[in-house]
């Protein structure tokens, strides 16, 4: 198998930057999960800090810009988001933060979907991995956008295992 790091060996190029990574694992098979994750046109899905989501240009495809409108409570507004990776053989897709009302500048994601092994070795399903790298907000500190942004992610990778644990009981059926 290929190497899972690789795609999420971030660049980070200065000391005001922060990585960090989510692992979840899912019940469902890994082509359920990914049918909900390459849907860049449809974030709202399953990110429930998102209310509504609207493509500015672009099919869906690498390059696509769309614009995210956050929910009430949070220190944001909206979120401007370029889709820079959708690989639908090797379950990749990477987005860029490249605009909005929000604190966190530079972000970006990559996040890749890996096929846990069946029984009997293994509970089958699906293990998603999600990296980060994003700027420290001004007075901020590393640990407290560590808190920020894990929380999100972690809220987020929750709430996909739900979705795609719901469809994969709906389609065997
Ligand atoms: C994602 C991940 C994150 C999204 C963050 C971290 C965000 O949409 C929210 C609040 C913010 O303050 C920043 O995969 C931003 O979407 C919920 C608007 C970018």
């Amino acid at each position: 198998p290929e190497n899972v790091l690789h795609h999420h060996t971030h660049a980070v190029v200065s000391p005001t930057q922060c990585c960090s990574a989510v692992v979840r694992a899912i019940e469902a098979p890994i082509d359920t999960v990914w049918s909900v994750v390459r849907r860049f046109d449809m974030p709202q899905a399953y990110k429930h800090f998102l209310k509504s989501c609207h493509v500015i240009v672009g099919d869906g495809d690498v390059g696509t810009l769309r614009e995210v409108r956050v929910v009430s409570g949070l220190p944001a507004e909206s979120s401007t988001e370029r889709l820079e990776i959708l690989d639908d053989e090797k379950h990749v897709m990477s987005f860029s933060v490249v605009g909005g009302d929000h604190r966190l500048h530079n972000y970006r994601s990559v996040t890749t979907l890996h096929a846990a092994p069946p029984p009997p070795s293994g509970g089958g399903g699906t293990v998603v991995v999600e990296s980060y790298v994003v700027d420290v907000p001004q007075g901020n500190t590393r640990d407290e956008t560590f808190a920020f942004v894990d929380t999100i992610v972690k809220c987020n990778l929750q709430s996909l295992a739900q979705i795609a644990e719901n469809l994969a009981k709906k389609e065997s059926k």
